[in-house]
């Protein structure tokens, strides 16, 4: 168990740390989620562990397309089941977006595990075991999807995704929200709406901004109307360089 003193600077960073471990020890995250995990808290300490103002716009226009869409589905990887079950199955409440796992490093076993850690948080129905559709233009385990889910969204939300994964969804004609602290990864290059933040911040500030616009059409346009991907990613790196 942790034992860090909430007075610790790196309170949230540690305790992050803390659940990707126990990820691991649970079958949930696989031993390359904790590389990635250590990539992702160098670019966060660079923003000064924060949500900079281009990513909570980010966040409103990935609400906003959550909850206009025809099928949003929230894809699942096992760094995001391990650092927020809980909020991922609130988000997919609010927004009446599907829950589907899907991992880079696919195993049957672990998307179980996912499947049933989610469930635990509170998930209704999970997707991602049946696997009967694929992504072109990938190899055969990265490809698989549900046909009924991913296979027919019209905007996915892919926190931490590969870049080819990512360019794949996006010639597939998906809608792409994409959460990745390097706004120079070819995930957030692809994506329709790059948010540069920590899934840790980012998952709750979707939900808050979705359950503000939830009734309210114009206002869910112009979060989309409004949003541009290019700059975002140019503060992004402006912030990271220390020029914001
Ligand atoms: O569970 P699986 O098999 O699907 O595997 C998941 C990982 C994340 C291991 C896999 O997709 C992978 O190897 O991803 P990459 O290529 O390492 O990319 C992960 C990206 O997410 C990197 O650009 C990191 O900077 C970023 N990242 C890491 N932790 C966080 C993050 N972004 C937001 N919040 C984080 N906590």
């Amino acid at each position: 168990d942790v034992d860090v003193p909430e007075s610790h600077p790196r309170y949230e960073s540690l305790l992050t740390r803390h659940r990707i471990e126990a990820g691991v020890d649970m079958g949930i995250t696989s031993r390359q989620g904790l590389i990635a995990q250590g990539r992702g808290e160098a670019y966060d300490y660079l923003l000064g562990e924060e949500t900079i103002d281009s990513a909570d716009r980010a966040e409103r226009a990935a609400a906003a397309y959550l909850l206009s869409a025809e099928h949003a589905v929230i894809s699942v990887n096992g760094n995001a089941a391990a650092l927020v079950p809980g909020e991922l199955v609130e988000l997919s409440e609010v927004t009446g977006a599907d829950l589907e796992v899907n991992l880079f490093n696919r195993t049957e076993e672990r998307i179980e595990r996912i499947a049933e850690y989610l469930k635990q948080h509170g998930a209704e129905a999970v997707r991602g075991l049946t696997a009967d559709g694929r992504i072109p233009g990938l190899d055969h385990e990265r490809a698989k999807v549900d046909a009924d889910g991913i296979g027919d969204a019209d905007v996915v939300l892919v926190p931490l995704e590969d870049g080819d994964r990512a360019e794949a969804l996006g010639e597939m004609g998906k809608t792409e929200l994409v959460v990745d602290l390097n706004p120079l990864s070819r995930s957030a290059q692809v994506a329709t709406v790059p948010i540069v933040d920590n899934i840790i911040r980012a998952i709750p500030a979707i939900t808050e901004h979705a359950r503000e616009l939830h009734e309210d059409r114009d206002a869910q346009r112009t979060a989309i109307d409004s949003f541009d991907a290019s700059t975002a990613l140019t503060d992004a790196e402006a912030a990271i360089r220390g020029g914001a």
